[in-house]
């Protein structure tokens, strides 16, 4: 893209509204603007971040053998009254009259849906387990907004939903989905720990979050330092079998049982090495057996014939949230340092000398082969413009196109994550980026 022909609108000063950096590099980075309160307009370079971690999710839930599907954001509200939650939900929830005067809502979350829509067709044990998720815009009226996209009001959801024929299937399926959110961490460049947690109006019994070390997170974390050294993309870790995952949750839960103050006691015995930090919740995921399907009329027939009513569990990313999170785990002073895997672009590339004919050669060259994957800073600013924003836009690469260098085939090319600067040739560099 040509940053000249883009609205990708930086500010030099920091916006008085954000208490956070992630929420004031956001707004200065030109990735989102607020349109009312807790609801955030995506903006060219922001989308493309939004869409870079939709993929990594999509991909680590379709490996787990969930199935991608998409719900309506508007939702009945009988379903709500037939599973007892319509009443419950409170404020939070955005009631909706439609022109017929039947009551209607914004979906804060689908358990309800799911469950319907499985109930209409699927008749027999035959057809479980399965894991259906969608990566859909939720609404909850939340009483404090705040932080940007952190704690919205809309924000990107994705929720997966199991249906097994028992609770030892419901667990095979709520390890697969533990196993699948550490691989999906880890690809956004992010550590997240599993925290034993409360299972709110979601309901059931077995529940844990997804948090991410950041000063700024809203929950306090102790944990074990050996669960730094786990890497959830290695051989130790597998799908494969039902005691490959029995083994998997077992190192991801014991003796690295992570928690706030609320869940203590907890075995801290033969901890050798606690620490503790502050943290963002990522993602949350539940296992709460027949709570929706018993009261909805979810029942299939069963080996003997017999009716039976599917143990269901729901797995939550903060699609949108993560925006932040990642920004907040990963910035300094100059802006925000995207991780490859989500960066809008690959690369920046500056143009420090719009009109010289060497430079715009070598940038027009550049353009030509990186295009989508590149941001051109063809603007008709000063080099020192073009560097600050290039560093407050977080790019990993910065290539750097000056006269001088330009004469002899040269660029200066710049890695953002370290601040390292080589001059190399347009093929080197080109090289390197891919
Ligand atoms: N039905 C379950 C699992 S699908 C559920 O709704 N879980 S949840 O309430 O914990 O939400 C899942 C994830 O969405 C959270 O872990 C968090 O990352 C994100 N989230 C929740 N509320 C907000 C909000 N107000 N703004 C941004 N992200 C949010």
């Amino acid at each position: 893209m040509r940053l000249s022909r883009s609205l990708v609108p930086t500010l030099k000063e920091t916006p008085a509204e954000a208490q956070i950096a992630s929420h004031r590099l956001m707004l200065r980075a030109g990735l989102v603007r607020q349109t009312s309160a807790g609801i955030y307009a995506w903006l060219p370079a922001g989308w493309r971040v939004l869409q870079n971690i939709a993929r990594i999710v999509r991909e680590e839930q379709d490996a787990a053998g969930a199935q991608e599907m998409l719900m309506p954001t508007i939702q009945p509200a009988d379903l709500w009254r037939q599973s007892g939650r319509y009443d419950a939900y409170g404020p939070e929830m955005l009631r909706i009259r439609d022109r017929h005067d039947r009551e209607m809502l914004y979906g804060p979350t689908n358990e309800e849906m799911i469950t319907d829509i499985f109930r209409q067709s699927v008749k027999s044990y035959r057809e479980l387990p399965q894991n259906l998720y969608h990566i859909q815009w939720k609404f909850r009226d939340e009483v404090r907004p705040r932080f940007g996209v952190m704690r919205g009001r809309e924000f990107l959801m994705k929720d997966a939903y199991s249906f097994d024929l028992d609770y030892e299937g419901a667990v095979i399926s709520y390890r697969k989905m533990m196993l699948a959110y550490m691989r999906t961490f880890q690809r956004l460049g992010l550590k997240a720990i599993p925290m034993v947690a409360d299972t709110g109006p979601i309901g059931g019994n077995l529940s844990h979050e997804f948090i991410i070390l950041a000063p700024t997170g809203e929950s306090q974390v102790y944990y074990d330092a050996a669960f730094e050294q786990i890497d959830p993309a290695s051989g130790e870790f597998s799908f494969d079998s039902n005691a490959d995952l029995a083994r998997c949750y077992e190192r991801l839960t014991t003796p690295y049982a992570a928690t706030d103050e609320k869940h203590d006691p907890v075995a801290w015995e033969g901890v050798p090495d606690r620490r503790e930090g502050r943290g963002i919740e990522v993602g949350h995921i539940f296992y709460f057996g027949t709570k929706y399907s018993e009261p909805m009329g979810l029942a299939i027939a069963g080996p003997d014939g017999k009716p039976l009513v599917p143990h269901m569990g729901s797995y939550g990313i903060g699609v949108s949230r993560l925006v932040g999170a990642i920004i907040e785990a990963s910035h300094d002073d100059a802006g925000i340092k995207w991780p490859d895997s989500v960066a809008p672009w690959k690369a920046a590339l500056l143009n420090l000398k719009q009109g010289d004919a060497a430079c715009d050669a070598i940038c027009t060259d550049i353009y030509r082969r990186l295009g989508n994957d590149l941001l051109y800073d063809d603007r008709e600013d000063r080099a020192g413009v073009k560097f600050a924003d290039a560093d407050l836009m977080g790019h990993p690469w910065h290539i750097v196109v000056g006269p001088r260098g330009a004469a002899n085939g040269k660029v200066e090319l710049k890695r953002r994550a370290t601040g390292e600067r080589t001059e190399v040739s347009v093929a080197d560099a080109l090289a390197r980026i891919a």
